[in-house]
């Protein structure tokens, strides 16, 4: 039963951009060419060097209908829902005979034929409502000829028109490989995607940002407000709070900008500066002492979930876990039959070289436990799972307890540890994500209207008023390199890390001397859906500054 928010969600009316509310006379046109390496125009004959397409006014004409079929793919992320939404509501507009079915459970829904009808009754369920359940999400990787021609299999027989992808850089990466395959079989299926992902490492010049990491942002940042007025109401802890964000510290650095906690570990500058887990732990233990000589045995801490991977020495003991777990080796299939985690730890350490050997058992035995854990179809460490906030708490704690028999530290140290993570993806869609969503299922539907295939769809003007809002389409495969994946070269969308040359990460910087000392908290309180728009409908700080420059 919906509750009396979702009710009000339910019948809530995102805004919608100016240049998309009509859409009869919405046009697409070209808009200038991009430049791709060789090695990934040989990968991609027919769909590279196509141009970007924006959206504008033109002529009033008929619309043929359209088959469409759309799949969530990944992780969940605020909005997804509303992609659904907009693509619907505009391909019945378009066209009342245009239909759209939902792949079930990500991309295995599409290789294994699993569909639903989308229908009126059925997006009225879900109108701004949070999580991907209207048809489910998954993280199956469309990698094998045999997964590709059952595609094009399933597309063939229901004769889609198109196909959108709702996804991260992976899925999106899916989606280019799928729109070129379908080209090179003659099927006339037309794949776009949408950029998904709280993590916010999907952008670039066109792309200002992925779709659900304004609500995972705010959600978080509304927890590490509250959690600073409990450090400062009972003056005894310290809050040690990971967030989610596999690779990129978009959401550390996006939170620590609304918040200002006393640290903020942004795992981008900790790989530039080459820093060592051992100089992490000493420059927490710093801070602390310094606030102790002040009187304060408190702080909040912020660290973001994909750290471990940054870390230089981890990072190398990491790429060697990933070949001796290898799908390619039976190593994952031997340690997961051992019953003993000690035992399991044992079988992997003795196949890492000296270096890694030592940085392995350097660690807190949980840690090593977690590290162990099986990598996802896209061969990413789980780092979700990965207990970094209290690996540190730990190391934090054994190096002040060495400080004290110094007696150069005589503070008290009592921690919390805390992991901002599931609750902030599939929380109902800020206001900003509702309509951002919404216009990207607008472009979406004008985008396969228009035939074209190989495309990620954009909105953008993103900081100005919604209905000032641009769309158009960025061809998938400018935004891709060559990166070894699983020991082989392979065409994927970089990611877009966290820029510390940027005005975001700047701020930080700026700030975080006087941050670690004072108590400069800013408790931005829950996200809001309904009253003044300065509050409602703000856009993150990190959008802000890398847009208004
Ligand atoms: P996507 O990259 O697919 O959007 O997923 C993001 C994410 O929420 C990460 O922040 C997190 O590390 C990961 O998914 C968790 O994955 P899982 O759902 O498999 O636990």
């Amino acid at each position: 039963m919906p509750s009396k928010l979702q009710n009000a969600r339910l019948e809530y009316q995102p805004k919608i951009p100016k240049i998309l509310e009509s859409l009869a006379t919405a046009s697409v046109a070209p808009s200038g060419n991009d430049a791709v390496s060789k090695e990934i125009a040989d990968i991609f004959p027919r769909t590279c060097h196509q141009p970007y397409l924006v959206i504008g006014v033109g002529a009033k004409r008929d619309h043929h209908p359209l088959r469409v079929g759309v799949v969530l793919s990944g992780g969940q992320a605020p909005g997804g829902h509303n992609v659904i939404s907009g693509l619907f509501d505009a391909l019945k507009t378009l066209n009342p005979k245009s239909t759209l079915m939902g792949f079930l459970g990500g991309p295995s829904g599409i290789v294994g034929d699993k569909t639903l009808e989308i229908t009126h009754k059925l997006v009225d369920k879900y109108r701004n409502m949070g999580g991907f359940d209207m048809i489910g999400s998954g993280r199956t990787k469309i990698e094998t000829d045999e997964q590709f021609s059952k595609a094009e299999a399933v597309m063939r027989k229901h004769e889609l028109d198109g196909l959108v992808v709702v996804g991260g850089d992976d899925s999106n990466t899916n989606a280019a490989l799928l729109a070129e395959y379908f080209l090179s079989k003659g099927c006339k299926t037309c794949v776009v995607g949408v950029p998904k992902t709280i993590d916010g490492d999907l952008k670039s010049d066109e792309i200002e940002c992925s779709f659900g990491f304004d609500t995972a942002a705010k959600t978080y940042a509304a927890t590490v407000g509250s959690m600073m007025r409990d450090a400062l109401s009972a003056k005894k802890y310290y809050y040690f709070i990971k967030l989610m964000g596999r690779s990129a510290s978009h959401l550390a650095l996006e939170c620590a900008l609304q918040t200002h906690p006393n640290i903020t570990l942004i795992s981008e500058e900790v790989a530039a500066d080459k820093k060592t887990l051992a100089a992490i732990v000493d420059d927490i233990c710093d801070v602390v002492l310094r606030r102790a000589d002040l009187g304060k045995d408190y702080g909040v801490i912020v660290i973001p979930e994909g750290l471990i991977e940054f870390i230089p020495e981890v990072k190398i003991l990491i790429e060697e876990l990933n070949a001796i777990l290898s799908p390619s080796k039976d190593h994952a299939a031997a340690i997961e039959k051992i019953a003993s985690r000690n035992d399991k730890m044992d079988y992997a350490a003795r196949l890492l070289g000296e270096g890694s050997r030592k940085c392995f058992r350097s660690l807190p035995e949980d840690i090593q436990g977690q590290l162990l854990i099986g990598r996802d179809a896209h061969g990413n460490v789980q780092v979700s799972k990965i207990e970094t906030e209290r690996m540190l708490i730990d190391m934090v704690k054994s190096a002040l307890k060495q400080r004290q028999e110094l007696g150069t530290y005589k503070g008290k140290f009592d921690t919390q540890p805390h992991f901002c993570g599931y609750e902030g993806r599939s929380c109902m869609p800020s206001n900003f994500d509702s309509a951002y969503c919404y216009a990207l299922g607008r472009v979406a539907a004008l985008l396969l209207d228009a035939g074209a295939t190989g495309y990620l769809c954009t909105v953008s003007r993103l900081v100005e008023p919604a209905e000032q809002w641009q769309g158009g389409g960025v061809p998938l495969t400018s935004l891709m390199n060559i990166e070894k994946r699983h020991g082989s070269d392979k065409p994927v969308i970089k990611k877009a890390l966290v820029d510390l040359k940027g005005g975001a990460f700047g701020m930080l910087k700026q700030n975080r001397d006087k941050w670690a000392l004072e108590d400069d908290y800013v408790d931005p309180g829950p996200l809001q859906y309904f009253g003044p728009e300065a509050i409602m409908d703000a856009p993150t700080m990190t959008l802000e500054l890398e847009q208004k420059k």
